[in-house]
């Protein structure tokens, strides 16, 4: 009887830990932009991801194309802003639920890219819709379709 009850008292506190506002936001993801300070769509991405709950520490840069170089990133995938969450690459206007599978999968790869800046794609929306895929980079470089949207 005493274990049940001990039991219980743990799953009461457990539950009230999870439920917890600063709880829920220290368990979320932080996501490391690097943009152009003059990128209008960039910011939009930013709070696309802030809307799904990610933290987002965000960094204006004068030359994102290096960043991209270092990280790996091809000419042919590059788009405006490059980012980095738990370790994986993240370019251009990759969706939040897109991040959200990569790191609950964690496949082997660089990261995700969303070449371009495709419209309809998030921070995009102001551009007519059209259907783009998100790409899964892998550790030589290459890509293949990771989803389609
Ligand atoms: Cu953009």
């Amino acid at each position: 009887m005493k274990v049940i009850r001990t039991l219980a008292v743990l799953a009461v506190a457990a539950l009230a830990w999870f439920a917890h506002p600063s709880a829920l936001a220290q368990r979320m993801p932080l996501v490391t932009v690097y943009k152009s300070p003059t990128c209008g769509c960039c910011k939009d991405w930013v709070k696309h991801l802030e809307a799904n709950g990610f933290r987002v520490d965000a960094h204006d840069v004068a030359d994102v194309d290096r960043i991209k170089q270092n990280l790996g990133v091809r000419p042919q995938y590059a788009s405006c802003h490059t980012a980095i969450a738990e370790g994986y690459t993240l370019e251009g206007h990759v969706p939040a639920s897109d991040i959200k599978r990569l790191l609950a999968e964690r496949p082997k790869g660089r990261g995700l890219a969303v070449p371009g800046m495709p419209g309809g794609s998030p921070g995009m929306e102001s551009a007519p819709k059209q259907p783009y895929a998100t790409l899964l980079i892998d550790d030589q470089g290459g890509a293949r379709v990771f989803e389609q949207h």
